[in-house]
């Protein structure tokens, strides 16, 4: 757990992220003129929308003490804004104002760790890549599969694109390689394009709901597994609307004969405990993407340790920023957390070995 000094931090930074992103704004467009003319009133407003994301993440990063996140989610926006034009140099400019609205309007506490994290970020900075290396990789297997993959899906050829999925099925493929090494690379790189100005919002859009289709068709051919006498709930953190990753936990679950229940995106919290309770649940899995939800996942943590109907429970925690900083489900409160579907249901497994399913 972080001490209550950092969360409070960041939940001084979360609530006060408008006013601060305004100040910014204001800051960045007084001290480089040239700005106005650049971008101008639509430049503005984006940059203040950009500044709220970016005090939400600050936030979140000083409630789990983790400079490395913060880092992460500026590395990405480098990317972004490159490929919109917009140079590392502009974006220092914005992290060297957010560094001074913070201490001129923060309280000495809050100022400290958080000017401490943006500097640290604008250090880094020159040496973050300015775009991002393609996650189809050409050592791996499946990767012919999943540029056809990828191509169906971009020409809007959904029956296409499953086709070839259910084929090499059909060849016997597992379900749980195609899950990993096939939609998994294929839904991380559309995401990579999306964010290189490559492909629209609709087209990403269009990708992830058919992939979405094709999964639950592959999950029906798979023959139902022996039942362990074990339950997950499987979740997305209240506001992260990214359940796929969290689904296909979900579905490794059930492949292992668990009795899996997936509540899918944005679960209110409340919601997660009654299923817990009422399904006497041995494991509730949380799954977060963005990494200002992760705030929510420490709320519901905490929700669960204290109530005594959840006792036994185990908690795992997984998703983007899990990847990023190891020691974050620790910080959180949680049990562990595991990087893929495949490695999740192995952490459960040693976790209940020999243990009695809940009756
Ligand atoms: C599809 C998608 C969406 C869809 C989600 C649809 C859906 N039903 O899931 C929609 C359109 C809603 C969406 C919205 C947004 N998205 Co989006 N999205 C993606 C995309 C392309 C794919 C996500 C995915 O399914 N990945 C594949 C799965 C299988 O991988 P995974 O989630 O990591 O899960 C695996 C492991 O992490 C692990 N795991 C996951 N959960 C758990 C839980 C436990 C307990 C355990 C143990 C393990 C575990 O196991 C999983 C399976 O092996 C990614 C790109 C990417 N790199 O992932 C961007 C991405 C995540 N999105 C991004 C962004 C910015 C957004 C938006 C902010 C965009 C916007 N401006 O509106 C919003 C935020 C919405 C919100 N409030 O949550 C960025 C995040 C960047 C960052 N670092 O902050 C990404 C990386 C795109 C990019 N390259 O820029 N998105």
């Amino acid at each position: 757990m972080t001490d209550t000094l950092v969360l409070s931090s960041g939940h001084q930074v979360r609530d006060q992220a408008d006013a601060l992103a305004d100040a910014v704004v204001a800051c960045e467009f007084g001290r480089h003129p040239k700005l106005r003319a650049r971008y101008g009133a639509a430049g503005r407003s984006k940059s203040r929308q950009d500044a709220v994301y970016h005090f939400l993440h600050l936030a979140d990063a000083l409630d789990v003490s983790s400079p490395a996140l913060f880092n992460d989610y500026i590395g990405w926006v480098k990317v972004l804004l490159h490929h919109l034009g917009i140079s590392s140099e502009d974006l220092d400019h914005h992290l060297d104002c957010m560094a001074d609205v913070v201490r001129e309007q923060m309280p000495l506490t809050v100022a400290a760790s958080a000017v401490a994290m943006i500097e640290g970020a604008r250090t880094a900075l020159p040496a973050m890549p300015s775009t991002a290396a393609s996650f189809l990789d050409p050592g791996q297997r499946l990767t012919p599969l999943v540029q056809a993959y990828v191509h169906s899906m971009l020409g809007g050829y959904r029956q296409a694109a499953g086709q070839l999925v259910f084929d090499a099925a059909d060849r016997g493929e597992p379900v749980q390689q195609l899950y990993l090494q096939v939609f998994q690379p294929a839904l991380q790189e559309i995401g990579r394009l999306w964010q290189l100005k490559k492909i629209s919002v609709a087209q990403e859009h269009f990708c992830s709901a058919a992939t979405q289709i094709v999964m639950s068709q592959l999950l029906l051919r798979v023959p139902g597994a022996e039942r362990c006498g074990r339950g997950v709930i499987v979740a997305c953190v209240s506001g992260d609307l990214h359940d796929l990753g969290a689904r296909m936990v979900a579905d490794f679950f059930e492949m292992a004969g668990w009795d899996s229940y997936f509540c899918g995106a944005n679960t209110p919290h409340a919601a997660v405990v009654q299923s817990l309770v009422e399904r006497a649940a041995d494991v509730l899995a949380i799954s977060a993407t963005m990494g200002y939800h992760l705030h929510a996942v420490q709320e519901l943590i905490e929700l669960v340790r204290a109530d005594p109907r959840c006792a036994r429970l185990r908690v795992m925690v997984g998703g983007h920023p899990f990847t990023i900083d190891p020691a974050l489900w620790r910080t959180i409160g949680a049990d562990g957390t595991a990087a893929d579907a495949d490695a999740a249901v192995a952490l459960a497994g040693q976790w209940l070995e020999g243990c009695a399913p809940v009756l």
